[in-house]
């Protein structure tokens, strides 16, 4: 059975998500980031980024939040959530994994950890300079959807659209959150109406954004 190590509302949360979607069996490992559990020897030995999530798949640890969903969506191609290799759409697939793997989700990163780039004392600035380039992330990403949606693929859902959602909500706070956008609202309310979106939350004890 696979293992998830997770912390609530994190980047392990899609893999949980799709965990759940697929009805698979699965044991949850909580890692108490607020203590720096994600830091500790124990927990480096198995991830040595020393970051949620980590996927035990087949007694190997492994990393890397994109990488894991669409291990998951291949290895469960019945659930229909990755188009099949060779298909058109396959392509499309892979270019919106990495994309918001390469281009969305490290923005967040500088949102979260402003320190990071620029040292403590310069988080406004890092915040201020980010702030406009995820706005912009979302500006393209509707537009997108407006003119190929109404998920990311069409009318076929896939992982990348979970995964959207997961990054849509990270902006709940933000001054411009996701759901600013219509068509991005749109694809909000249609993932968080699938029942394994409530039972993640019941799972890792979210409330908001629902
Ligand atoms: N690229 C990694 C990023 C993972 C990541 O940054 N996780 C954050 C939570 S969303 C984390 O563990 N932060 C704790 C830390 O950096 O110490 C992935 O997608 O798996």
């Amino acid at each position: 059975m696979p293992t998830l190590y997770y912390s609530p509302g994190a980047a392990s949360m899609v893999v949980h998500w799709l965990l759940i979607e697929l009805g698979l069996p699965y044991e949850l490992k909580l890692v108490d980031t607020s203590t720096g559990a994600q830091k500790a020897p124990e927990y480096l030995a198995l991830n040595p980024n020393g970051v949620v999530p980590t996927l035990v798949l087949d007694g190997q640890p492994m990393f890397e939040a994109a990488a894991l969903l669409m291990t998951l969506a291949d290895r469960h191609a019945e659930a229909g959530l990755a188009p099949a290799p060779g298909s058109p759409l396959r392509a499309h697939y892979h270019q919106w994994m990495f994309h918001l793997a390469n281009a969305v989700q490290p923005l967040f990163r500088l949102w979260w950890y402003p320190h990071e780039p620029a040292g403590d004392g310069q988080a406004d600035v890092v915040r201020t300079r980010t702030a406009p380039r995820i706005e912009a992330a979302w500006a393209r990403l509707d537009a997108h959807l407006a003119a190929n949606g109404p998920y990311l693929l069409g009318e076929t859902l896939s992982a990348a659209d979970f995964y959207l959602a997961m990054l849509m909500r990270w902006s709940r706070n933000m001054p411009k959150p996701a759901t600013d956008w219509p068509h991005l609202a749109a694809l909000a309310q249609q993932m968080k109406a699938r029942p394994s979106f409530a039972a993640l939350y019941a799972r890792e004890g979210l409330t908001d954004w629902t």
